[in-house]
């Protein structure tokens, strides 16, 4: 395939409530969404990147100079093969991983769609139908939180991740638990904890969560092995994995049992996919994470979800969790079984509805051959 035009857009989408982490409260996700056109037919991308580095290094600003300088003159007019080829021919672009990824996403997208093949078939997966859950952001006090949880097991959702941070952790989860005594239950803390304070995570074993997700910094995958020795709830990471060979050191080291894994983080569908074997090769749990996507990126979620060593529930949740309006078509909702299905169509299997973009995009750049 040889891609011949590639538009950036970035968009600001308000959503539906506003979601606050151990630290930043979001109102409006902002993203890019990335269009490509070639052989005649198109694809589109979502790069994960946010207004704010808060999660990571990478911004909207940064996403958006390092396609238009670097990457896609990389592949403009030049033939790929496969979309596994992506990787390769940006390798002498260090890091930038979500930059790439929506890139990368984006010729997956237009691969499926070239082939008549929809995107969960061509990573190997064999689901139809996903687990997922329910992410929630800090609230104010117990009681709110406790309001929030219950709407969403009455809505559907069988696992809740609850936000944490220092001080809004203990006794949000104990409220939780005492509620909800049979609930799939897990906590993510985005590295917002001091290395020295393991004495929560080591009270919070009597909760019986199914993980801890990233309690501390990203660069100490010591302190997480110490951490792990220490508790029996399996420590899971997010921001610390970045690439295969990182899962395979925190593997080595016992740093956590359990991988969280989104596509944006690691670079594209190519290496979470190498995770994922990886993984599964070695009998640890992986699940999908989530990063407030558009349909977009909510359809290639699914499509990653659906290989096999997804054995937990993942942080995808129907539109209307996030996103009264949205830019893809059809809109995904939840099944009574807390489930969603993976989209079947070509590629993404999704349509980008032109005057709902229209409605958020905030600047465009197109990037064409001759
Ligand atoms: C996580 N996601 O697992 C992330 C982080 C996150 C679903 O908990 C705007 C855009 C707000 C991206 C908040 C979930 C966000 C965001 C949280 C990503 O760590
Ligand atoms: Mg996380």
């Amino acid at each position: 395939m040889k891609i011949d035009t590639v538009e950036i857009h970035q968009l600001s989408m308000p959503l539906v409530s506003q979601f606050e982490t151990s630290k930043h409260v979001e109102r409006d996700r902002e993203c890019l969404l990335i269009h490509v056109e070639g052989d005649g037919n198109e694809g589109w991308g979502e790069c994960v990147a946010q207004r704010v580095p808060w999660y990571s290094y990478e911004s909207i600003g940064t996403a958006w100079h390092v396609l238009e300088d670097f990457l896609v003159p990389a592949i403009l007019e030049t033939e790929l093969e496969a979309p596994s080829e992506f990787p390769e021919r940006v390798a002498g672009i260090k890091g930038h991983p979500m930059a790439k990824a929506g890139l990368e996403m984006a010729i997956w997208d237009l691969a499926g769609q070239i082939a008549g093949e929809p995107l969960a078939e061509m990573l190997g997966g064999e689901r139809t139908q996903v687990e997922v859950g329910v992410s929630i952001g800090i609230q104010e006090d117990v009681k709110t939180l406790l309001e929030v949880v219950r709407n969403h097991l009455n809505e559907g959702y069988r696992r809740v991740k609850l936000k944490i941070k220092p001080g809004m952790d203990l006794e949000y989860v104990e409220a939780v638990r005492e509620a909800h005594p049979d609930l799939a239950l897990q906590v993510d803390a985005n590295a917002a904890y001091d290395t020295n304070r393991s004495k929560i995570f080591e009270q919070m074993d009597q909760y019986e969560l199914v993980l801890i997700e990233q309690p501390y910094p990203e660069e100490d995958l010591l302190a997480h092995a110490e951490l792990q020795a220490r508790v029996s709830t399996p420590v899971c990471l997010d921001e610390s994995i970045d690439s295969v060979t990182m899962a395979r050191q925190a593997l080595d080291l016992d740093a956590c049992r359990i991988i969280n894994i989104k596509a944006g983080r690691v670079g594209g569908l190519t290496e979470a996919v190498k995770i994922h074997d990886l993984c599964s090769a070695r009998n640890v749990p992986v699940w999908c994470g989530g990063m407030l996507e558009t349909g977009v990126g909510r359809a290639s979620n699914l499509a990653l979800a659906s290989l096999p060593g997804f054995t937990l529930p993942g942080d995808i949740s129907a539109t209307d969790r996030y996103y009264e309006l949205d830019v893809a078509k059809p809109r995904f909702t939840l099944n009574s079984d807390g489930t969603i299905n993976v989209p079947t169509n070509p590629g993404l299997g999704v349509d980008v509805d032109q005057s709902a973009l229209e409605h958020f995009i905030v600047r465009t750049n197109q990037f064409t051959v001759r």
